[in-house]
């Protein structure tokens, strides 16, 4: 079975894991949602599309989900002393990611082959496409005006209430060389627990048209994200958190849903919305969680 899945950050990392253990390497492309890319220190940082690699690699620090294991901070440490911006932290090894991402992008390389250069030094073996080549930059609206991503998400702690979401060039922005071809070819796409608003969402933006079958996991279970601030904005955008909600914001493209077993008394309202429904163990704690989980979304994916 040949699977696309879009992918945010640490939720849609572990699942894209969960998806790279089962299926041959030829049948899986991840597409990554680079709307968290941004500037820092001089360097071209791509949290999202790191994340998911160093994730695939077996190279991410576990207890964050983001950077890398075994990490040193001596660059960090010293770039603080000398009074340097210190809110975004950055790790020696994940470093050397972002110096030679920026250079080989100074060259004129594109992302997407910096990307596919990245992977083949890490042998990861399925595809990894970020969204596109062109700068797309998601803006948080906030009741203090409008933020840059990780200025929002990392240096203000998501603390500004949400009001909206822009994302800057994404009108111009065209799917990476092989996003399209790949979403043409699976017979499934996956949308991997992710934040729908701010992970999900600018890769559909970009991508513009699915037309195969489209299962969703839920990153929401019992009415709180797993990771990160996606209950929060659905609160502050008034709209009570949800699986429900999940599966609402995709409704007009999606054909199958899955949401955890907590949120079993979900069922009948998704099926309501003329969407199949799978209920699974949906939080993914080790490595097994990843592969049952996939597993799972496979087989679901495949009855549909
Ligand atoms: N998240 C944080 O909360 N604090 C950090 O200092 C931080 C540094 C960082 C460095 C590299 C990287 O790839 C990711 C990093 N993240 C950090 C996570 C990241 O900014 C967010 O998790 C994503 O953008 C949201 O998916």
């Amino acid at each position: 079975m040949k699977i696309t899945a879009l992918a945010g950050g640490v939720g849609g990392a572990k699942l894209a894991h969960g998806l790279s253990l089962i299926l041959p390497p030829e049948d899986l492309t991840v597409i990554v949602n680079t709307g968290d890319d941004f500037e820092h220190l001089g360097l071209n940082i791509s949290p999202d599309l790191d994340t998911v690699c160093y994730t695939l690699a077996g190279l991410a620090n576990p207890e964050t989900g983001w950077g890398r294991v075994n990490e040193s901070w001596n660059a960090f440490a010293n770039i603080e002393k000398l009074g340097g911006p210190a809110w975004f932290r950055l790790g020696d090894r994940d470093l050397a990611t972002h110096l030679e991402r920026t250079r080989r992008l100074k060259e004129g390389k594109p992302l997407s082959q910096i990307t596919k250069e990245f992977c083949e030094a890490w042998n990861i073996n399925p595809t990894v496409l970020p969204m596109t080549d062109s700068p797309v930059r998601t803006m948080v609206e906030t009741e203090e005006g409008e933020l840059a991503f990780q200025e929002y998400f990392v240096h203000r702690r998501c603390e500004p209430r949400v009001k909206g979401f822009r994302f800057d060039g994404v009108d111009v922005a065209e799917p990476a060389p092989g996003a399209k071809e790949a979403l043409q070819s699976a017979d499934a796409v996956i949308f991997c627990p992710s934040n729908p608003w701010v992970s999900i969402d600018p890769i559909l933006r970009v991508v513009k048209q699915i037309n195969k079958p489209v299962v969703a996991v839920s990153p929401i279970i019992g009415g709180e994200a797993v990771k990160g601030p996606a209950a929060k904005m659905y609160r502050e955008l008034g709209i009570e958190p949800s699986a429900l909600a999940v599966a609402e914001h995709y409704r007009t493209i999606l054909k199958g849903f899955v949401l955890d077993n907590a949120d079993r008394a979900f069922i009948e309202q998704v099926e309501s919305m003329k969407v199949k429904i799978r209920a699974a163990d949906t939080l993914m704690k080790n490595v097994e969680d990843r592969a049952r989980l996939a597993q799972d979304v496979l087989h679901f994916a495949g009855s549909l």
